[in-house]
């Protein structure tokens, strides 16, 4: 069986301040359904964090309904999503049982739902679990007791699970959660206050792959039947590094897994630039930028005008290059040195100019404030 395993869409995401729809739709309807052309997958598996927020953009929810549609009546690849943490995953299971007949099929239980999928080596089982917090699955399972944290709800959960596929059918399981082990970026939400949020990778045992949302990174962990295919863009600066990609599940008669990366290329790449503001004033460029400036200007102008080059800018902070040793250390001359004239020299060797004469007087109380070296 062929999947093609997504998670961490985002829809109706901004990034400083932009709206990130037109990357979105281009990333989606035109480089996402190639993909799923070119490869022809039995199911498309959508891990979770369908949207940014619980009640999306009417843009995000009309960009989704399109891409199901394409997907599904135009392609004929029926389709698995749960919610993430982002989303609500009551809205997002609305008209889930009248869908489920048409190719669409929703995990609208925190309990788990199953739906038996075929290929030439016979049936398989894809069960699909929303997020659910520690309290929504305690209430759920009163039988249970108390459950303190994800980990002890995954681990009353997967029995469950495994409950609802049909004895001797491989098995593939879709959740959003934070499996121990993994790698964060800067654009999660964590899962809980307090605590890590994490589950175990022991819980997901007898399932033949693993599909996973929430860890923006694609990875691979389990010793490669549990992966992240990570979000399809950069949704944060740390992210600025990352190949994202989609990835193409292959799964053997005997329910043995070979994954590849489907590379994806945004429209525009989310970039860290840095460089002093002459050299910045001179270029340009469309990509969402994360600007480091080397030489000190007052950040409200600097801004003003490099946004005048630069009209995907999500954040603008002053960096030093790296320090002269003169900066570092401190010779024996300058510790002859009064402290308000190490002060100087320090302020010199770090902006490149002199102590302004209004800032002295600060200067001189702080110092005098904090007594004799
Ligand atoms: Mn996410």
């Amino acid at each position: 069986m062929r999947l093609l395993h997504t998670a961490d869409w985002h829809l109706g995401r901004t990034l400083g301040g932009h709206s990130l729809h037109q990357d979105q739709e281009y990333l989606f309807a035109g480089q996402f359904l190639q993909m799923v052309r070119d490869t022809r997958p039995d199911a498309v598996l959508i891990a979770g964090d369908i949207f940014d927020r619980s009640v999306p953009p009417a843009d995000a929810v009309e960009l989704l309904d399109e891409i199901l549609h394409q997907l599904i009546r135009g392609l004929g690849v029926p389709v698995v999503l749960i919610p993430g943490n982002h989303d609500d995953a009551r809205r997002l299971a609305f008209g889930a049982r009248l869908l489920a007949g048409g190719g669409l099929h929703i995990a609208d239980s925190p309990l788990g739902r199953a739906w038996e999928f075929h290929d030439a080596h016979g049936p398989v089982s894809i069960v699909a679990t929303g997020y659910a917090t520690p309290l929504l699955l305690a209430q759920k399972l009163p039988q249970a007791g108390v459950i303190a944290d994800h980990d002890g709800g995954m681990a009353r959960l997967a029995p469950l699970l495994h409950g609802l596929c049909p004895a001797g059918q491989r098995r593939v399981l879709v959740a959003h959660a934070f499996v121990a082990g993994g790698t964060e970026t800067e654009s999660e939400r964590g899962l809980s206050v307090g605590g890590s949020g994490q589950v175990g990778v022991a819980h997901f045992a007898g399932f033949h792959y693993v599909a996973l949302g929430h860890l923006h990174r694609p990875q691979t962990l389990g010793g490669g039947r549990l992966r992240y295919s990570g979000s399809p863009l950069a949704y944060s600066t740390s992210e600025a590094d990352q190949q994202k990609s989609v990835t193409l599940v292959e799964l053997d008669a005997q329910g043995g897994v070979a994954t590849t990366e489907l590379p994806l290329a945004p429209r525009h790449p989310l970039r860290v630039l840095r460089g002093d503001f002459a050299t910045l004033l001179a270029a340009t460029s469309p990509d969402y930028l994360a600007l480091e400036l080397t030489d000190a200007l007052p950040v409200a102008e600097a801004q003003r005008r490099l946004a005048e080059r630069y009209p995907r800018i999500i954040g603008l902070r002053w960096v030093a290059e790296a320090l002269p040793a003169s900066a570092t250390a401190l010779s024996a001359a300058g510790r002859a040195l009064s402290p308000l004239a190490q002060f100087e020299a320090f302020h010199q060797a770090m902006r490149g100019a002199p102590l302004p004469d209004a800032a002295r007087p600060v200067v001189i109380a702080a110092l005098t404030a904090a007594g004799p070296a």
